[in-house]
């Protein structure tokens, strides 16, 4: 029988109890740690609605594999270099198990390269970006006002790349046009601007990423002026490899990175794959951006449940993956029947898992403070810049994703009850806490494994 929630529940009372039996004797005291981890499980898991769009859930069995590889000591060694190649012996597993997972992430995401060795999305970014790009090369981007991650802003990695000496040149960051309801990229605009600049690397993606990107239009002028495309899948690898949003290499991207955590519902972690050559120089820069340039050993304990997440993914992926944006299209809908009309109605609201509340024009209230009112409903979707605002710490939006409300097995329906819990707080200040706790209750499962 498969693992449930309530398998892991019992597992993880087992071990509170193995900590106390310890912190009586020898060894250090645990129980304040203890008491952290107990509320978080129940303020996050039992009882709260989650509508951050880049969290979500492992399953039970992805989870186990993480103890087990954390049990079988994997946690405590190191892997670098690659396999085969390592600059320490008794890397025989580690191996082993990086190969499966290579092997398996080459299958579902359709590609030649993969490398899964990058910690996070923002590591792949940094990975992508250190050695292919040097001080004064132009490149271009989405601001975070339009969507971008922070990474790809002047004060992230990106940013700080083409600065030369610690000289800022955010004129040659430039930012990628986009249409004006503030939602698409505008395609013609963009190739106009990568025509007069010919920058080195154009980073598609967003975090605020509700449309595709209009990849088609630029791939013959990035071929003419030798401009690379990256695109940043982080937030919707899984709608991607589940097949339900736009295929990037097949439009035209030349590299795509992402996070294992996000719409793929894994353990953390980043992967960049592609089908260029290895010895194509994008590549060749970006393996060396891996390691040594950001990455020494690769938190080996993760790969046992990235490999049960790419299996998982590749039997329930385009199902699940289209449940999600379902769910945020449905969730949408009914914001909008309740009077919280969001943003993008013209487009359908959205084609992706998330979905942007403009809360600023309904309460006259910043974000930030909305975000805590949610909060203390057990509702948690976060405060984010809106393509129309002008300042960071003042912020309208309130951004909200369907991934881990879809992989508990809520639908449609269930869409609509948050979508009134929303109207409930917001618009008439309610308490919906019980009503909160009462639906995550009846989701307490892990669906889709
Ligand atoms: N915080 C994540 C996001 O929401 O985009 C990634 O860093």
């Amino acid at each position: 029988m498969p693992a449930t929630q309530g398998d892991l529940d019992v597992l993880m009372e087992q071990a509170i109890r193995m900590l106390v039996v310890n912190s009586t004797g020898i060894g250090v005291d645990t129980s304040d740690i203890q008491g952290i981890l107990w509320s978080a499980r129940e303020q996050r898991i039992k009882r709260g609605i989650n509508l951050i769009p880049s969290e979500n859930r492992k399953s039970p069995k992805a989870k186990l594999m993480s103890w087990l590889g954390e049990l079988a000591g994997l946690d405590g060694r190191y892997a670098e270099g690659h396999v085969g190649k390592r600059y320490y012996p008794g890397t025989q597993a580690s191996d082993a198990l990086e190969t499966i997972a290579i092997a398996e992430a080459k299958d579902l995401m359709g590609a030649k390269w993969v490398d899964i060795r990058p910690i996070s999305g923002n590591n792949v970014n940094m990975a992508v970006f250190l050695n292919y790009l040097q001080g004064g090369d132009f490149v271009m981007a989405n601001t975070i006002y339009k969507g971008g991650h922070i990474s790809h802003a002047d004060v992230g990695s990106l940013g700080k790349r083409v600065t030369v000496r610690g000289r800022e040149l955010k004129e040659h960051l430039i930012p990628i046009p986009v249409t004006e309801d503030g939602y698409h990229m505008d395609g013609v605009a963009t190739a106009k601007l990568i025509e007069r600049y010919k920058p080195k690397l154009i980073v598609l993606g967003k975090s605020l990423f509700l449309f595709p990107e209009d990849i088609g239009a630029i791939t013959e002028i990035c071929q003419q002026t030798g401009t690379r495309i990256y695109y940043d899948g982080a937030h919707v690898l899984g709608l991607i490899v589940g097949g339900q949003f736009q295929q990037p290499l097949k439009e035209g991207a030349e590299v795509v990175g992402g996070s294992t955590h996000k719409t793929l519902a894994g353990p953390q972690g980043g992967i960049i794959y592609s089908n260029l050559p290895p010895d194509d120089p994008l590549i060749v820069a970006i393996d060396k951006g891996i390691m040594p340039g950001t990455t020494s050993s690769h938190h080996l304990h993760r790969i046992p449940a990235l490999i049960v997440t790419l299996r998982e993914y590749k039997q329930h992926g385009p199902e699940y993956a289209s449940q999600t944006i379902r769910n945020a299209q449905a969730l949408a809908e009914a914001l909008d029947k309740y009077g919280l009309t969001p943003d993008a109605k013209e487009f359908g609201y959205t084609r992706s898992h998330q979905v942007a509340l403009n809360v600023r024009r309904l309460t006259g209230t910043y974000s930030k403070e909305v975000e805590t009112w949610l909060d203390r409903n057990g509702i948690f979707a976060n405060s984010n810049a809106l393509p129309y605002d002008t300042s960071v710490f003042k912020t309208s939006g309130i951004r909200m994703g369907t991934p881990e409300v879809t992989i508990q097995g809520m639908r449609e329906g269930e869409m609509d009850r948050i979508a009134w819990m929303f109207r409930r707080v917001i618009i008439d200040r309610a308490n919906v806490s019980l009503e909160s706790r009462d639906l995550a209750r009846n989701f307490p499962d892990r669906m889709y494994a």
